[in-house]
Parts: C-alpha cells; sequence; structure tokens
C-alpha cells in the first residue's frame, strides 16, 4: 500500500480530525510521518554520536546473515563494535526514560514535603491509611504522631532515594526476597536513583564500558530504580497527597469537549496543577466569568498520562491519548493546551497558530518556543490555576467558525489501583489477591498481562493495541493497564463491564462475578508501578510460586515510541516478566545483543525481551509463554478440566 493510502488511526473521531487538519492547511505528525522516513541505521541501533570523529554507522544491512570477517569489519573511527553502539544506545535511553520517571518523582516528593510543612495551601494528606503503609514500608515510627510529622520523615527518606550512593532503594525491597537476591547477585541491585542514571550517562560515554553485557546490566540498574524507585515514589506519593484511586466512570476520546463552554485540556504527566486546575474549574467565581463571556461553562479535559491521573482521581474526562494532541487544537473549540512534561510535541505550537488555542506551557523544564509560560508555582497553586483558567475564559471569544468537535465519546470505568483490586476481591476486612490466584489456579482466568504505553505514528493509531488485548481477553487473559494503551482500548469499550462479552468463558465468569471489566484500567505510565504491586501481591498470596517470574504473567508496549516505555521494558524484564515490544526493536543492528536480550536474559532473570509486530502474534507468544508458566506450576491440568467442563456444557445445550 502506498504511504499516503496507508489507514492512520481505526478511531473515526482521529480519522474524522485528520481530513478537517488536511483541509484547514495544518501540518500534523501523520502526515509529517508519511513524508519523513525513519532513519534506517539509527532505527537498529546501528549509529553511534557519542564523539566528534563520527557519527559512525556499522548499520548490518540488508542482508542479515554476515560472515565473521563482514561483522570484524563493522566498527566505529574508535573500534567500537556494532555490539558496543547497539547496547551503548540501548543504554542511553533507558537512562533518559529512568530519568523522565523519576524527574516527574523528584517534584512530587518535593510538593509532598511542602504540604506535609503546611507550605503548600490548597494541598493536604488525603490518603492516610497509605501514609502509614509507606510509614511502614520505610520503617517512619508512627506512634503518636501527626500525618504531617510521619510525611514529613517519609518525604525526607523518599529525596534520600535519588542522591543515596550506595546501599539499595528502599522500595525494592517491596518485591519477593527470591528476586532481591537475584538482584544482589548479578549486581543490578539499584544504589540511588540518580548514581544509576549518571553511571549509565558515564559508562556510554565515548571510551568506557566497551562489552554489551556490563553496559546491560547498567541499564537493568538503572530500569530498576525507575520501577522500583522512581515510578514507584511517584505513584505511592500522589496517592496519599491525592487520593488513592477507586472506581470511576467517566469519558473519553475527542466528543467530551463542549462547543458551549470554555476547553481547557491538561496534557503531560505531573498530576500536581491538573490537581488544582480540576479544582479551580468548579470554581464559582470562575465559572461565573466563564458566562460573562457567553460559556456555559468550563470544560476540563486530560490528555496522556496527566489525563490518566485525573480520570483515575477524580473521573475527569479524557480528550485523547499521544497522537490526538495537535487534533484536539484542530477542533476549533479549544482555549487552551496547558502542558506541563513528556510527550508534549511540539507541532502543537504550530497546529495552534491555525486556531485561536493558546498552548501554555507551565514547568520551568519544559518550555515552547512561541507558547505563553505561565509557571506553577507550588506555593501558589490556586493562583496559577485561576491565572490559567481567567486566560482560556478571555479566549473563548476569539473561537473562529471552523468549529467542528466530533461526537464520538466512549464510557469506560477506571480507578484500578492495587488497592482497589485488593479490596474488590474480599472487601475491606477480608481484602486479597487469594480469589485472583484460585482463579488462575482453576484455569478460569489463564494468566495476567499488562498491556502499556504509547501511540506511535509509523503504525495504525491504537489498531496494535485493540487487537491485542482483544486477542487475549478472548483466550482467558485478564488485562491490566496504563498510559495511552488503557485509552485506546478505553476508546472502543473494553473497559465497561459489558466488555465480559468479548472475554473468554472463565475470564468473562469472573468478570461478571465481580462486576469488572476484563480489561482494567490502572493509570498512567508511572503506575506501572502498581503492576509490579499487584504482580507481588499474587506471589505473597501464595500458590503461584515464590517468584515474579514464576507467575503466568506477560507484558507488552505494542505501539511504544518514548525512551520510557524502554525503561519500563527492562524493569519488567529485570523483575521476571516476558515482555513484547510492537512498532521495530532498537538493538537489531547486533544479532548478539538482541539474542542477549531475547535469550540469554531468560536464564538471568527469568524474563526476556520480544519483539513482534503483528498483534495476534504478539498476544501468541504471550500466551504460550503464560502456558508455559502454568505447566511448570503444575497447574496446566486444572485449566484443560475447566476447558473440557465448557466443552461438555456446550454439547449439553446441543442436545
Ligand atoms: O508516559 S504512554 S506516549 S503519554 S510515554 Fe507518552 Fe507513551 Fe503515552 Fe504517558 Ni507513557
Ligand atoms: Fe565513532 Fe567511536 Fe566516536 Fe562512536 S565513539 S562516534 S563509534 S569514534
Amino acid at each position: 500500500m502506498a504511504e499516503e493510502e496507508r489507514q492512520h488511526s481505526i478511531d473515526p473521531a482521529t480519522v474524522e480530525m485528520i481530513a478537517k487538519a488536511k483541509a484547514d492547511g495544518a501540518s500534523i505528525v501523520f502526515e509529517r510521518a508519511d513524508k519523513m522516513k525513519p532513519c534506517p541505521i539509527g532505527q537498529e541501533g546501528s549509529c553511534c554520536r557519542q564523539c566528534s570523529m563520527g557519527p559512525c554507522r556499522v548499520p548490518i544491512g540488508k542482508n542479515k546473515e554476515e560472515t565473521a570477517e563482514e561483522k570484524v569489519k563493522r566498527k566505529g573511527v574508535c573500534g567500537a563494535t556494532a555490539e558496543t553502539i547497539a547496547a551503548r544506545n540501548f543504554t542511553r535511553m533507558i537512562a533518559a526514560g529512568s530519568a523522565a520517571h523519576s524527574d516527574h518523582a523528584r517534584k512530587v516528593v518535593e510538593l509532598f514535603l511542602l504540604t506535609a510543612e503546611g507550605k503548600a495551601p490548597g494541598f493536604s494528606i488525603k490518603d492516610e491509611q497509605k501514609l502509614l503503609a509507606l510509614a511502614l514500608d520505610f520503617r517512619v515510627e508512627i506512634g503518636e504522631r501527626t500525618n504531617e510529622a510521619i510525611a514529613t520523615n517519609i518525604g525526607k527518606l523518599a529525596f534520600k532515594e535519588f542522591g543515596q550512593q550506595n546501599g539499595e532503594l528502599w522500595l525494592m525491597r517491596r518485591a519477593p526476597l527470591k528476586r532481591q537476591e537475584l538482584w544482589r547477585k548479578l549486581g543490578v541491585a539499584p544504589r540511588g536513583i540518580d548514581r544509576e542514571v549518571v553511571e549509565s550517562m558515564h559508562r556510554t560515554h565515548m571510551g568506557v564500558d566497551q562489552d554489551y553485557h556490563s553496559l546491560l546490566a547498567q541499564g537493568m540498574r538503572t530500569a530498576l530504580a525507575d520501577g522500583w524507585g522512581g515510578s514507584m515514589i511517584a505513584t505511592e506519593l500522589q496517592d496519599v497527597m491525592f487520593g488513592t484511586p477507586a472506581p470511576v466512570l467517566s469519558q473519553i476520546n475527542l466528543g467530551v469537549l463542549k462547543a458551549d463552554e470554555v476547553n481547557i485540556i491538561i496534557h503531560g504527566h505531573e498530576p500536581q496543577l491538573a490537581e488544582m486546575l480540576a479544582v479551580m474549574a468548579q470554581d464559582p467565581e470562575l465559572i461565573a466569568y466563564a458566562k460573562s463571556k457567553g460559556a456555559q461553562g468550563i470544560n476540563l479535559a486530560g490528555m496522556c498520562c496527566t489525563a490518566n491521573e485525573i480520570l483515575m482521581r477524580h473521573g475527569l474526562p479524557i480528550a485523547g491519548n499521544f497522537l490526538q494532541q495537535e487534533l484536539a487544537i484542530v477542533t476549533g473549540a479549544l482555549e487552551a493546551l496547558v502542558v506541563d512534561v513528556q510527550c508534549i510535541m511540539q507541532g502543537i505550537q504550530d497546529v495552534a497558530q491555525c486556531y485561536h488555542t493558546k498552548i501554555i506551557t507551565t514547568d520551568p523544564r519544559a518550555h515552547i518556543a512561541g507558547a505563553i509560560h505561565i509557571e506553577f508555582d507550588e506555593h501558589k497553586a490556586i493562583e496559577t490555576a485561576k491565572n490559567i483558567i481567567r486566560m482560556a475564559i478571555d479566549n473563548f471569544t476569539n473561537r473562529g467558525k471552523n468549529i467542528h468537535i466530533p461526537v464520538e465519546k466512549t464510557d469506560l470505568i477506571a480507578g484500578f489501583s492495587h488497592e482497589t483490586i485488593n479490596y474488590l476481591q474480599g472487601g475491606l476486612f477480608r481484602a486479597s489477591y487469594h480469589p485472583l490466584n484460585e482463579n488462575i489456579i482453576n484455569g478460569r482466568i489463564r494468566g495476567v498481562a499488562g498491556v502499556v504505553g504509547c501511540n506511535n505514528a509509523r503504525v495504525t493509531h491504537d489498531d496494535v493495541h485493540v487487537r491485542l488485548v482483544k486477542e487475549l481477553i478472548k483466550n482467558d487473559v485478564l488485562v491490566l493497564q496504563t498510559g495511552c494503551s488503557a485509552m485506546a482500548c478505553a476508546k472502543v469499550g473494553l473497559m465497561l463491564p459489558e466488555a465480559a462479552a468479548e472475554a473468554g468463558p472463565g475470564l468473562r465468569s469472573v468478570c461478571e462475578a465481580l462486576g469488572i471489566p476484563p480489561v482494567l484500567h490502572m493509570g498512567s505510565c508511572v503506575d506501572n508501578a502498581r503492576i509490579l504491586i499487584a504482580a507481588t501481591a499474587m506471589v505473597k498470596d501464595g500458590g503461584l510460586g515464590d517468584d515474579l517470574s514464576d507467575l503466568p504473567v506477560a507484558g507488552a508496549a505494542p505501539e511504544w515510541m518514548s525512551e520510557k516505555a524502554l525503561s519500563i521494558g527492562q524493569y519488567f524484564v529485570g523483575s521476571g516478566v516476558f515482555t513484547v515490544f510492537g512498532v521495530n526493536w532498537p538493538t537489531i543492528g547486533s544479532k548478539e545483543v538482541t539474542n542477549f536480550l531475547f535469550q540469554d536474559y531468560e536464564a538471568m532473570y527469568g524474563g526476556m525481551w520480544a519483539f513482534e509486530a503483528d498483534p495476534i502474534q504478539m498476544a501468541k507468544l504471550m500466551i504460550d509463554h503464560i502456558d508455559k508458566k502454568r505447566k511448570a506450576l503444575g497447574i496446566d491440568k486444572a485449566r484443560e478440566r475447566v476447558l473440557f467442563d465448557m466443552d461438555m456444557r456446550r454439547s449439553m445445550e446441543a442436545v
């Protein structure tokens, strides 16, 4: 199929807005992706630009079977091999991803401390239970002390995790003991978050670490510092400050924008400002101000992971995922696109020039040339939020005539934190993972899959996520989701209890008994830490082995694009989970490195990487792995029995 004819998205709202953008002469990501082919050398990890004797290109070329002689010739000017170059690139990507999640966490800790000290008006400790649970994890004394005093201690200890030079991260001790021992044995137990990121940058500098084994070990240590460090700290402290998510009904897609209201979208990753905007959008004074400008009210929606954060805790609607950010502007009905950090395309500024939308950057670390910058100051959060909303209201009267909001919006249920899943299975006093484990052992649920990650303009938007997840649930695999992947599936209705009808008979019966969808929304990308906690709870409940790698689980990021996704994948693999990525694979340039990640890792970590672009094949790989684990646990027989029962029941019905 010619590039310009390819299907850009399976989502009708997206398709409609792509056409509008074209008619309006706005340049958007889909069009740019069609015009710019990815560099094949960079894509396979074979380009090194670590020094100015290069960039050096050592592509494997079209003929992937090379002779030893040819392989020897594939070297950079300094003699760096294709293996070193691929492993260096991979490790650097992990370091960037780990840094992004962890710098997010650092900001959260800062606000957490200010809140505990009463220096952040408008913020408070919302979840006392979670605070006390964290106090136990961090071994902070509880006694008769106030929540604020306990929070101050926790905040200071969390801060230390970043700058710690030796020892181990506190939260990695939440992992099963066997896993912790393995990390120690392999020398990948993270010492301090910043140290691991810095060391990765050092070791990948020209002329330092030049053995892919040790480079990738450092990559692993850096990724684990994300999953069991930065991301986990962000999730946990956000829960304490903003509330631990519980099931909540909301809506998703561009149709959540309203023709007669002031539309504001908050886009990015950090929920601090978004939390305050959510409160201030209800402010009667501001609503009256909006009405004075001819609007019926203020409509706040989210995009990307900031959206997931405020959806999970407040049920605020989501306007769309990563590839829809420019399209929200194209509706012509968006007064302000307020952004914080990560996954914000610079293209939004250009698109905004064709419409009336104001792009407002709010974080000192993320400016966009030409955008308005209103810096979020934690000490004056209420004021900042009010200023932004006022600016959006003032912009309402600048709307042009060229407005079209797609009708598509889908209901979804979100809010499945680890705590919620625990509670749903046994109530407040008998909360446990026992029913889940039981249903896995008896075979009603075949296994659990985490399907997460981005959109990528190189593949049909949302398509790979949706086809993969549908295939998994059809095969009785319960799916846990975060990030843009969750949004893709929510848009097609998979996050409603009714979607159980699309699940296999076993999973369907469990979902119907509990009243839950077969696909559970667990939050933003830092909330992948919730999946680690849930998996650990499954191990601790018993019956499914004594390490995460024993569980019949698998992970996937079918449309990944960001470096954060690689860091997440690597920490899942290091935690013992088989993880498949779609789109393309960034170490293809070195067969040895790729084999090491795809095969040797299994013996080392019990989890390994795989690459597969086709969603049905991807599902097959995951299900095969799940079945392999079931067999090793000796529970494959139970599953056969259940299937036999189903067959019998069907044949009975046929009579
Ligand atoms: O952190 S899934 S496109 S929005 S990187 Fe970005 Fe990818 Fe979306 Fe969230 Ni995660
Ligand atoms: Fe080339 Fe070596 Fe410099 Fe990389 S570090 S650009 S391979 S000379």
